[in-house]
């Protein structure tokens, strides 16, 4: 199968009537039924298919006596944001999909492994925390904060693990896993108008900026809408609000810099009462980490100074924090020399290439976008370009492979 008709087999799963484009949580039904098509379809191309300990899935490749190291691993993620697009994940697990089964075809015979990778809650919509289950993998979160994450429901992720035959004792890093990955590259939609003004519909990926989430919570005095007088409130809705738009004119004030509150909470949240909390989760980022934090600073002790000014308090707590990341430069070379015309794109959009970095040699490849727009409905890619993107991936994994 292309990569592109792939994507047209899941265009229903997990779609979201109320926002648009898709909702798929890690561990939901919808992103349960991606996991079963993604192992149908791993074990139709005679990969060995095996689910982890943190809940990430690795078809692997195999030879007869071809021992699982220095593999070339290659894939992506399959959860999505809220109302999310069709691509961001999905294209570059069925790219990968596609790129085994051509080279399959054309009889392609490897020094070494090729491993496709499925990574759990890389948005980290569900448990706050995005590249969750990199990050298990790695180390870069540790066991025991990931299992007692909760989700809106109540949830802890041990809980949602168990419930999903994956046991939370074994949670936690993996370095025999990270070992056996001698490359890593994962193709992406792209998150931005990089390649839109250019012939090529493939580019390689340098770097992702710095970026984190950071929650702030307003404590105020939860009271009745009507008869509470203006005198006497202590709405937390009013520093909350006041600090979305102070972290909006503190970033404009920053060039490359970016603040968003796309999540706000207010408890208990009816249209008649003045709300007790107000929950804002603030994502910030910045290529210049020395610049970041500063910023992240600014916007906090505006927080603080609007909350007291209002009789209210405040908390503001790190969700996750992911450095800016280069990628490795010998295997964006040899990926240049494989994607002559490809174009070189640094991107503001996190990614499990950006946890591995640090780990194993890791690098991106993104597809057009036409309209650069992400985590939206609108995402979406041509299928012919899809399908160059397979190709070029294709082309990578079997010149990565074919060298000891
Ligand atoms: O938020 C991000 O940059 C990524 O889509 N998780
Ligand atoms: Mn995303
Ligand atoms: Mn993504």
């Amino acid at each position: 199968m292309t990569a592109s008709s792939m994507l047209a087999a899941l265009a229903d799963v997990g779609r979201d009537p109320a926002r648009g484009g898709y909702s798929r949580p890690v561990f939901a039904p919808a992103e349960l039924e991606l996991r079963e098509w993604f192992v149908a379809e791993a074990r139709r191309l005679g990969l060995d298919v095996e689910t982890d300990r943190n809940g990430l899935i690795w078809a692997w490749w195999d030879a007869p006596g071809r021992p699982r190291t220095n593999a070339v691993a290659t894939g992506s993620h399959l959860d999505s944001v809220p109302g999310g697009g069709a691509f961001d994940g999905p294209l570059g697990v069925v790219s990968a999909l596609a790129a085994v089964e051509q080279l399959q075809a054309i009889g392609h015979t490897s020094d070494r492994p090729i491993v496709v990778v499925v990574f759990p809650e890389e948005e980290g919509s569900r448990y706050g925390v995005p590249c969750l289950g990199s990050g298990l993998l790695t180390g870069t979160i540790s066991a025991d904060r990931a299992l007692s994450l909760k989700d809106e429901y109540g949830d802890t992720l041990a809980e949602l693990l168990d419930r999903n035959g994956i046991d939370p004792a074994r949670v936690g890093p993996d370095p025999d896993a990270v070992r056996r990955i001698g490359a890593f590259v994962e193709l992406h939609v792209e998150q931005g108008r990089g390649l839109v003004d250019l012939a090529e519909p493939v580019a390689v990926g340098r770097s992702i900026i710095g970026h984190g989430r950071w929650k702030l919570r307003f404590e105020g005095h939860g009271n009745h809408a009507g008869t509470t007088l203006m005198s006497d409130r202590n709405d937390p809705m009013i520093p909350a609000a006041q600090t979305v738009l102070a972290a909006e004119t503190a970033a404009r004030a920053v060039p490359g810099a970016r603040a968003t509150v796309g999540k706000l909470v207010p408890v208990p949240g009816g249209s008649n009462v003045i709300a007790s909390t107000v929950d804002v989760w603030l994502d910030v980022r910045h290529p210049d980490e020395s610049t970041l934090a500063p910023l992240v600073a600014e916007i906090s002790a505006q927080a603080d100074r609007l909350a007291i000014a209002a009789g209210c308090r405040t908390q503001v707590s790190c969700e996750s924090y992911s450095p800016a990341v280069h990628f490795d430069p010998d295997l964006i070379r040899r990926c240049r020399e494989i994607l002559p015309t490809a174009a070189l794109l640094d991107t503001g959009a996190g990614h499990d290439a950006g946890v591995l970095a640090p780990y194993t040699p890791s690098a991106m490849l993104f597809v057009r976008n036409p309209s650069g727009v992400s985590h939206s409905p609108e995402e979406y890619a041509e299928d012919d370009d899809v399908d160059a993107g397979a190709h070029a991936l294709t082309e990578v994994l079997a010149k990565l492979s074919a060298t000891a």
